[in-house]
């Protein structure tokens, strides 16, 4: 009788304790969403726009009240710049041409820009 090699089986199973038998280990992780970046759409202050134009476009594009306009149109022209609303990437680029294209038709040099929120 001829000696046969003992076979080596075809699925192994790996002593217990090893870590390296057949086993699936599922892994749970939380999966989280990030919120959509946001965006700030910002006035810049100029010597030549003036105010009762700034404060028509913040009411007009930012949908807000006279007041309120005119406050965030008094911040502009006292510190530079300021935020006139916060949006999603589109709506903040829409708003940001719109004015802009207001101001230019309107022959005045007022900027408008978007910035990511931090
Ligand atoms: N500084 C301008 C003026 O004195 C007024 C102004 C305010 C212009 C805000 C631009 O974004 C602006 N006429």
């Amino acid at each position: 009788m001829a000696t046969q090699k003992p076979k080596t089986p075809e699925n192994p199973v790996a002593p217990p304790g090893t870590g390296s038998d057949d086993a699936v280990v599922l892994e749970r992780r939380t999966q989280r969403t990030q919120p959509p970046q946001m965006f700030q759409v910002v006035l810049l202050n100029d010597d030549f726009t003036p105010m009762e134009f700034v404060v028509h476009v913040i009411q007009e594009y930012f949908s807000k009240d006279r007041e309120t306009a005119t406050q965030i149109m008094l911040k502009i022209h006292l510190e530079g710049k300021g935020i006139c609303g916060v949006y999603s990437r589109d709506v903040a680029s829409t708003k940001v041409d719109q004015v802009s294209q207001a101001a230019r038709q309107s022959g005045h040099p007022l900027q408008c820009l978007s910035e990511p929120v931090e």
